[in-house]
């Protein structure tokens, strides 16, 4: 049984994607994907969820204070996987212990970053992140929002993001790149939508 971790600063996709999974499960299109099988879903929590008031400054309708939660069991195997997803305003305290009680009893991480904001912010994120295991997974999320040159820019994102994890001695297992959000007027939104129930099964069920 795997333990996954979604970490990653404010606003990166993190419930999005956890709900784009449930999605998937509930769906059935969980098979159709590469390295897809028969799952389901066997607990959902989303109640972490605060609605954000309208004219916040933002457009963002939600935010999590309590970590989110999917558990969801491979058919076959009947194994059981629980997927967490934190907030990420770590400025707020009762958030903040939320980040770091999953970053403890997580057995996997995969630390999220948008493509519509710089990195150095988002880096700052995980300064505050005590408990990490060598290996982690990196999702860069929000594809859909990287404007010019998209691959050189990944493969700069790549680097980047590869070399602040060295330097804190962790290593990079694999890198994904989402879609979190089933968006309007994205050409390969479905491939990079797949992408993100690919990576959550690559990352649990082949463990
Ligand atoms: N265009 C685009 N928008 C996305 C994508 N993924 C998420 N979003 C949007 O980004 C915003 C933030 O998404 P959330 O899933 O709430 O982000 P979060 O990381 O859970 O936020 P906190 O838990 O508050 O830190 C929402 O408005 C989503 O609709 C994506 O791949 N593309
Ligand atoms: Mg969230």
């Amino acid at each position: 049984m795997v333990n996954l971790g979604l970490l990653g600063d404010v606003s990166t996709g993190k419930t999005s994607i956890l709900r784009l999974f449930v999605r998937y499960l509930n769906k059935g299109e969980i098979e159709k994907v590469k390295g897809g099988k028969k799952c389901t879903v066997v607990k959902t929590d989303f109640s972490g969820e605060a609605t954000i008031p309208k004219g916040g400054g933002t457009e963002k309708e939600t935010k999590t204070i309590h970590p989110n939660r999917v558990v969801f069991r491979e058919t076959e195997s009947k194994r059981a996987h629980t997927i967490f997803a934190p907030g990420g305003d770590r400025e707020r305290a009762v958030v903040k212990m939320g980040i770091i009680t999953i970053s403890r009893i997580a057995t996997q991480i995969i630390a999220v970053f948008s493509c519509d904001k710089e990195l150095a912010p988002q880096f700052e994120f995980f300064n505050d992140v005590r408990f990490f295991p060598e290996k982690i997974f990196v999702c860069i999320n929000k594809f859909d929002l990287l404007e010019g040159n998209k691959e050189k820019k990944i493969e700069e994102m790549k680097k980047k993001i590869t070399t602040f994890f060295k330097e804190r001695k962790i290593g990079v297992i694999e890198f994904f790149i989402t879609c979190g959000e089933i968006v309007d007027g994205f050409a390969d939104v479905e491939t990079y939508n797949n992408a993100v129930a690919e990576m959550i099964l690559n990352i649990t069920t082949t463990q």
